[in-house]
């Protein structure tokens, strides 16, 4: 069944696609099931509340599928995931799988604002949570999205449901209807970063996405002995698929959950735990390699560090190897599709300067400028691409898709490059109007639009400013109407608007008016100027 409103590859790039064999007819369900008879007893999970075996996880899959059937979940249905590192968050998306509807990944970080956007524009039948996590109260939040949303019939809750219905009452021991899914069915809506308004949601089908942790475990060499430690949230596509957990189901390796990247957490499990392979932004990079030098912790298991999500400066880079003894591998990748790596036997100026090259021989990648024309070897430009695992628009949103893509199905990313002789990829900079706060996106208008809801804000334009530790921290520059008001009153006020945290503006700055640009739009640019400016005084 094709849900609506998923763009889709024109067929010719299907067919080639499937004959370079590329796509070869997997499904989630699938995949798990036959490496639940391949690997039966062997851990596919360690986590803080034990571990679970392949034949076990499968088996509470096939239950859970069975619960989500009685309760009227059926193929095509919506179903925002919104889980911790948990056991948990498997169970629910491979049952999903199997019954074929769609788990829509919600971050635990997100909040209101986004939860309700997430369940409304997906049109989602349930909403899946845990009671509580990190000191949030996930059923208030729930309660108020299901007064709103109409079309959401269920929230589940992992824990103490209260008036919705638990999780735990819905793994039954009846059999549940298997459905018919083809590969090149959407599997599940991954989010995008976004940049115009509130993000948009990406449609990946079972043939996209499985050829993507394929090749991923290929380049990363992930195999039935790897041990790969979760310390970013894994409904995050990097952690998810770079090769992340879903890589390591394929590959037939286990899975080790960590709640978070803290290197007390993080380091014992991986002496514990022999871990071989992690992934992570570079601000926990960088505090990694800080904590490493006063800690005894035997690390020695590790091969693989990647660090991605948002640019790894060359001075850090260096430090990895180093600090860790292990290999160090920049992933430079995007929900939307295409995943950079580099090698592990690339020379170390590669390792430490670039952020790789595309995963697939099938990726396309085209450097341009503002008229879409190629720039010169070795020139900054946009970089677009097409390939074997890079959606071809948007769920649902013609008019972005318009922009966001090329007549001929290039993806725009947004994102300045340039290419090194060698073909991998540097990334200079953004020609989007988003904050990468340590790998957290950051939509610059949806938090503008925010602000524009408070009595005392005229007019709000919210720019990235540097950052020693993440990057970029996000700036919130103000008109106010008539007496301008604390900042602190204006990042309370998003807070109780219901806004993830990553998204409140860490820092706000009165002004009269803004910079302009020579077309009389407001210039942005200029704004990070002047907040640089003022930082380095
Ligand atoms: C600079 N910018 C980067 C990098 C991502 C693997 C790894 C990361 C993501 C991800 C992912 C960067 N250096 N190394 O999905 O599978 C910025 C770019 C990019 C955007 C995508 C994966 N790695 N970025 O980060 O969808 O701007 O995916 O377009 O969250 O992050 O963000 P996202």
């Amino acid at each position: 069944m094709h849900v609506e409103g998923c763009p889709t590859w024109p067929s010719e790039f299907a067919d080639f696609y499937r004959q370079q064999n590329c796509w070869r007819g997997e499904t989630f369900a699938e995949m798990l099931k036959s490496r639940a008879i391949q690997y039966g007893d062997k851990t596919v999970i360690t986590s803080n509340t034990g571990e679970i075996s392949y034949a076990h996880l499968q088996e509470r899959v096939e239950q859970l599928a069975a619960g989500f059937q009685q309760v009227g979940m059926e193929k095509g249905d919506r179903v925002v995931v919104q889980l911790p590192n948990e056991v948990a968050f498997f169970e629910v998306i491979f049952a999903l799988f199997n019954i074929g509807a769609l788990p829509v990944f919600a971050l635990p970080s997100h909040r209101y604002s986004e939860v309700r956007h997430f369940c409304e524009f997906s049109e989602a039948k349930a909403l899946i949570i845990p009671d509580t996590y990190a000191g949030f109260d996930y059923l208030s939040m729930a309660e108020l999205v299901k007064k709103e949303v109409r079309t959401l019939k269920h929230v589940i809750v992992e824990g103490d449901a209260e008036q919705f219905v638990p999780l735990l009452k819905l793994y039954k021991d009846t059999p549940f209807v298997p459905s018919t899914i083809h590969p090149s069915d959407v599997a599940f809506l991954q989010l995008s970063g976004g940049s115009t308004g509130l993000s948009k949601l990406i449609p990946r089908t079972h043939d996209d996405y499985i050829y993507s942790l394929r090749r991923s475990n290929e380049v990363c060499a992930l195999t039935e002995e790897s041990v790969y430690l979760a310390v970013l949230p894994i409904a995050h596509n990097f952690p998810l698929s770079s090769p992340g957990v879903l890589g390591t189901i394929y590959a037939g390796g286990r899975i080790v959950l960590s709640s978070g990247p803290s290197p007390d957490q993080a380091f014992s499990l991986i002496e514990k735990e022999r871990v071989t392979f992690t992934a992570m932004v570079p601000p926990i990079a960088i505090m990694w390699t800080e904590a490493v030098k006063n800690r005894h912790d035997d690390l020695s298991s590790l091969e693989v560090i990647q660090v991605g999500g948002a640019k790894f400066s060359a001075e850090s880079a260096k430090r990895i190897q180093p600090a860790f003894g292990c290999k160090l591998q920049q992933v430079f990748g995007m929900a939307e599709g295409l995943v950079n790596y580099t090698r592990f036997d690339d020379p170390e100026e590669i390792i430490v300067h670039t952020q790789g090259r595309p995963m697939s021989p099938y990726d396309e990648i085209r450097v341009v400028d503002e008229d879409d024309q190629d720039v010169p070897p070795g020139e900054v430009g946009e970089l677009l691409t097409r390939g074997p695992y890079t959606i071809r628009g948007y769920y649902k949103a013609d008019e972005h898709n318009a922009k966001s893509f090329t007549d001929d199905g290039f993806y725009r990313t947004g994102d300045l490059v340039r290419l090194n002789k060698e073909g991998y990829i540097i990334v200079e900079g953004r020609d989007k109007d988003q904050i990468n706060r340590g790998g957290e996106k950051i939509a610059a208008e949806e938090v503008e639009n925010h602000l524009l809801a408070h009595p005392s804000v005229f007019d709000a334009a919210v720019v990235s400013m540097p950052d020693p530790y993440l990057g970029e921290r996000s700036c919130a520059f103000i008109i106010p109407k008539g007496e301008h008001q604390a900042s602190q009153e204006i990042r309370k006020f998003l807070h109780e608007r219901g806004l993830a945290a990553y998204k409140i503006p860490d820092r706000v700055e009165w002004i009269n008016s803004f910079p302009q640009t020579a077309l009389g739009k407001v210039s942005k640019k200029k704004l990070r100027q002047l907040i640089e400016e003022q930082l380095s005084h």
